[in-house]
Formats: C-alpha cells, sequence, structure tokens
C-alpha cells in the first residue's frame, strides 16, 4: 500500500479498536450483514458536486432517478471537497459515490477521491460518474485506471445509470467488519451500518458498557458524550441551519472534542429516500464531526426503526472516539408527534417559524408540551414578535420551566443561537446563571 502507516496518517486515532467493538460484533465482523438481509436493505449512495462547481441540476435529477428505483441518496450538495466528499461517504457508509463535474479537473478531483477513501481503509466504497461533453473518452480511461469504476457520457439514459449501480453493488453484502488499520469513522460507519440492517430481529443487541475494554479500564477516551439533545419540529423551520451553528459553537468550545449528528430523513418502506441534511451542513463538514443519515423506512414518528440501536452506538461509543456531544435531527414533524422515548435523549429542542398558522394551531402542537427549549427560528421574519409572544404564552399555561429562544439560523453569530448553545450547556450542568435571559411572565425564561 503506497500510503504512510496508519499511526503517521492518523496521529489521534491509533486506538485497539477491535478491543473495543461491542461483543456481538468483534466475535462475528458479518453480525446483522449476511446476504439474505442485504436484499432487503436498500443499496446507499453518495452524491456530490466538486469544489467550484455549481452544476448540480445534472445530480438533481440523477438523484431522483436513483430514489425512484429504490436507493437512498445522500446527498451532500454542490461545490464540495474531496475530503468532505471521501469523509462524508466513509461516515454514511455508503457502497459508491457518484460525482457530476462539469468545471475540470476531473481527474485529479476523483483521483483524489479515491485516494482519500483508500487512506481511511475504505476500498471498497466505489467512485462512478459523468459530466456530460466536458469528460471525454480519453480522460474516462485515465480514471478508470486510477480506480474510478465507470463515467457515463452525454446521451446515456438514466436507466442505464440505474441499471449498473443494481448490478455493480445491489447484491454483496457491504459491511464485512472494517479492517484493524481502518479510520475510527470508517469503522464506527460500519457498525452504524450493522444497526441499521439488524432491525431489531437478532443481532441488534444494545453494546454493554462492560464489553468496552476502554471504559472497563476507566479510559477517558471511552467516556459518555457530556450531552444528548434531540431536535425536532416541522419540516424546514430551520433544524438543520441550527445545528449546523450549534456544531461550530461545540468545535469552538472544546477545540480537541468530537461532535456526533445523527439526522432523519422520511422514506416509504422498501423505497429509496434522499437524504439531504448533508447539503445543508457547512462547518458541519468537520474532520471532528462524525454524521450519519437516516431514512426513517415508514415510521412515522421522525425516527427511524434503528434510531434507538445506532444512539446507543453512539453513545457506548465502541471506536473510543470520545463523542462531547451527540446532536439528533428529527425528520419534519407536525401537531401529533413526541419523536423521543424517555432517556433517548437529554435534552429536546422544538424547533418552529413563525408561519405556524394561529394561536389554536399552537394548542394543537404535542411538542410544545414536551420539549425543554421552544426555538422560534427564522426571526427575522415579519411574524416572529407575534409569534414569540403567542408561544410564550401558550408555554406559561405548562408551568414547566421551559425555556423560549428567538433565533435566525441562518445569519453568522447570531445571538439567538449563542443563547441556545449557553443554555444547552448550562441545563447540562444545571447552571441557568450562563444564560442571557430575562423573565418575561410565566414559568417561561424568554431569550
Ligand atoms: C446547464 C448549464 C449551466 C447552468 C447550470 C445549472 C445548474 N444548476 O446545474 C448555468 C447556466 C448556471 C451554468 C453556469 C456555468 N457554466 Co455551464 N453549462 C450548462 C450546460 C448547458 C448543461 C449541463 C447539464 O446540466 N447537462 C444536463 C445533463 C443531465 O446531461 P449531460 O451533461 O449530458 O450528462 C450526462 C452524463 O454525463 C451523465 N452524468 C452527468 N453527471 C453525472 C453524475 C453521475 C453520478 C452519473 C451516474 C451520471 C452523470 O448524465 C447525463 C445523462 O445523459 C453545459 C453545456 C452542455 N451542453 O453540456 C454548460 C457547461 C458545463 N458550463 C460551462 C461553464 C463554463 C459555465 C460557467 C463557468 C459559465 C460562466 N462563465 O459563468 C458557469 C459556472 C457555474 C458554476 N457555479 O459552476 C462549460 C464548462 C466548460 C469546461 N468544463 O471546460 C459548459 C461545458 C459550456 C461550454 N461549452 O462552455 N451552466
Ligand atoms: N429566513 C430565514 N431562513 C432560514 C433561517 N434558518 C434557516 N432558514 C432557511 O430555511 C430553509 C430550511 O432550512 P433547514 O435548516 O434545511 O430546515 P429543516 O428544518 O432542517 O428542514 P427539514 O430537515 O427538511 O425538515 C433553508 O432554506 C434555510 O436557509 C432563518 O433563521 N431565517
Ligand atoms: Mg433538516
Amino acid at each position: 500500500m503506497p500510503y504512510p502507516p496508519l499511526a503517521e496518517r492518523f496521529p489521534d486515532h491509533t486506538i485497539e479498536w477491535q478491543a473495543r467493538l461491542p461483543v456481538v460484533l468483534r466475535q462475528n465482523p458479518q453480525a446483522g450483514c449476511d446476504m439474505k438481509k442485504r436484499l432487503t436493505t436498500p443499496i446507499r449512495l453518495l452524491t456530490a458536486v466538486p469544489i467550484c462547481d455549481g452544476h448540480d441540476s445534472a445530480i438533481s435529477t440523477i438523484n431522483l432517478e436513483f430514489i425512484r428505483h429504490g436507493i437512498e441518496v445522500i446527498y451532500l450538495g454542490y461545490h464540495r471537497s474531496a475530503r468532505d466528499i471521501a469523509r462524508a461517504a466513509v461516515q454514511e457508509d455508503v457502497r459508491a459515490i457518484g460525482i457530476s463535474s462539469y468545471n475540470g479537473g476531473h481527474v485529479e478531483f476523483f483521483a483524489q477521491v479515491v485516494k482519500l477513501l483508500w487512506e481511511y481503509g475504505a476500498h471498497d466504497i466505489g467512485v462512478f460518474g459523468g459530466g456530460g461533453g466536458t469528460i471525454t473518452h480519453a480522460d474516462a480511461a485515465l480514471m478508470q485506471k486510477k480506480g474510478v469504476s465507470r463515467i457515463f457520457f452525454a446521451g446515456t439514459p438514466l436507466a442505464e445509470m440505474v441499471d449498473y449501480v443494481k448490478q455493480t453493488w445491489g447484491d454483496e453484502p457491504p459491511t464485512k467488519a472494517a479492517k484493524a488499520d481502518a479510520h475510527d469513522d470508517h469503522r464506527l460507519g460500519r457498525l452504524l451500518t450493522a444497526a441499521t440492517m439488524t432491525d431489531g430481529r437478532s443481532n441488534g443487541k444494545k453494546p454493554k458498557a462492560s464489553t468496552s475494554r476502554a471504559s472497563r479500564n476507566g479510559d477517558a477516551t471511552a467516556k459518555r458524550p457530556r450531552l444528548v439533545v434531540g431536535v425536532c419540529g416541522p419540516g424546514g423551520a430551520g433544524k438543520t441551519t441550527l445545528i449546523d451553528e450549534l456544531v461550530l459553537r461545540f468545535l469552538r468550545a472544546a477545540p480537541t472534542s468530537r461532535v456526533a449528528v445523527l439526522s432523519h430523513d422520511p422514506s416509504i418502506i422498501g423505497s429509496g429516500a434522499l437524504l439531504g441534511d448533508r447539503a445543508a451542513m457547512y462547518y458541519s463538514q468537520d474532520d471532528r464531526v462524525f454524521m450519519r443519515s437516516l431514512a426513517t423506512g415508514g415510521r412515522a414518528g421522525g425516527l427511524s426503526p434503528a434510531t434507538e440501536r445506532c444512539l446507543q452506538i453512539l453513545k457506548h461509543d465502541p471506536a473510543g472516539i470520545g463523542f462531547d456531544v451527540v446532536l439528533v435531527e428529527t425528520v419534519g414533524i407536525g401537531q401529533e408527534a413526541v419523536p423521543f422515548a424517555p432517556g433517548m435523549v437529554d435534552k429536546t429542542v422544538f424547533v418552529m417559524s413563525p408561519e405556524y398558522g394561529s394561536r389554536l394551531q399552537l394548542q394543537k402542537i404535542a411538542m410544545l408540551d414536551a420539549a425543554d427549549v421552544v426555538v422560534v427560528n427564522k426571526s427575522d421574519l415579519a411574524a416572529a414578535k407575534t409569534a414569540s409572544n403567542e408561544v410564550e404564552q401558550r408555554l406559561s399555561m405548562n408551568q414547566r420551566g421551559q425555556r423560549l429562544v428567538a433565533t435566525v439560523a441562518k445569519r453568522h453569530r447570531d445571538a439567538g443561537v449563542d443563547a441556545l448553545f449557553d443554555m444547552l450547556n448550562g441545563m447540562e450542568s444545571h447552571n441557568a446563571s450562563v444564560v442571557p435571559a430575562c423573565r418575561m411572565g410565566g414559568d417561561v425564561t424568554c431569550v
């Protein structure tokens, strides 16, 4: 292998991995990954457009075609670096990466993605793509020599691409345990895949603290996350944007820590899905952030059947990564859903936009009773002030000491997001004094 030893490549990640895996996976690396189960699990692909390239129209069409044929597509968006693409593919543990490139530099860019995948130890993640007439046949031949599986040229029917994906990546088990010298993220990615495939039937046992040698030895790197936050709210309220801003603050507050994000998007049983939260994230494209996207697979209520198992793995941390904080984003939920079971998360944040309708609608939102913090995001919109007043009155009826924050998540350095961040940290240590809060009546603290 042309790359330097693991310890040199990943100086912060030289833990003895196998010893830290939950016992069920250590004894049987294939646990939950046999062929039968594989066939009932959608193929997962990551798609993206390279850095300095905004041509996203082709990939958007191709994404829809993949989804229509039962494939789960994690879309990373456009203007993405090779490192962002490789990191996301490894964390999401996809079968392959589809890159759509129009602005040139494709020979080097595709090869760089392949090289980075190898550095992660993820040799079995394929790379394919296209770029209309901008990628010549000679370029494609060169790219294939550098490890690219296939380039599609102008005029190729969409059906041919779907068939290729299904034939190439549809019938192999995706998750032999990652090799011993693979990157932590790759190993964790594989564990999460196993957790999504077992579907609670056989090997999906929760990893127990005692199975981790690191935790038995009191190793500091095996610590549980300091804080697990569940973020829910209606579709498009700004959950992902807000989480991304919170991630930035968590990373800055603890410069060596890592943050995990578990994100959900909807899908119907047996169908494909567009898992698009990554495309809305900027700060979370960072080596210190581990993000995984899950499809709901037809389950109502905002989470996936595998959420609890995945969360257990992130909390238990068999990789010894030592996540400081875990953030869970639900699917956009409506009036009826209270997504987080007791004990699943430490704090729940309900994010809403000022456009909820009238006061009557507020009475019907179950999460306004259950959330620890309610965020009225998009406070730059005209209706925001009225919304905050109405929500505050609604919360004061609960007499639960819930918090209310007004934010503009899409604004850099927003004071409301700062306050939410302080609040989450303060709540975790039960020290409300860090919150620049003003009492607004009732039992609600409003920022
Ligand atoms: C649409 C378009 C735009 C739109 C983009 C809209 C959008 N949001 O995507 C707009 C007008 C914004 C635009 C802007 C620019 N563009 Co432009 N654009 C095009 C155009 C006309 C079509 C590209 C396209 O979407 N085709 C439709 C797809 C579906 O078909 P296809 O390309 O044949 O691809 C097939 C396969 O390759 C495959 N495929 C493609 N990607 C993938 C990915 C995967 C995973 C798979 C499996 C398959 C696959 O799918 C198709 C199936 O048949 C091309 C010219 C052309 N005719 O190709 C120029 C072109 C790509 N643009 C070009 C340029 C220069 C620009 C600008 C720099 C212009 C400028 N000076 O501002 C900007 C850059 C914008 C940016 N931020 O990057 C050049 C690139 C030149 C080069 N690389 O040498 C081109 C080639 C035009 C030209 N002849 O000069 N552009
Ligand atoms: N005006 C305004 N727009 C915002 C704000 N925060 C986010 N947005 C925009 O709202 C849209 C949806 O944001 P997301 O963060 O994707 O919302 P979401 O709740 O995660 O959406 P789903 O995951 O699809 O439910 C994007 O276009 C954001 O740019 C804000 O404070 N003000
Ligand atoms: Mg979102």
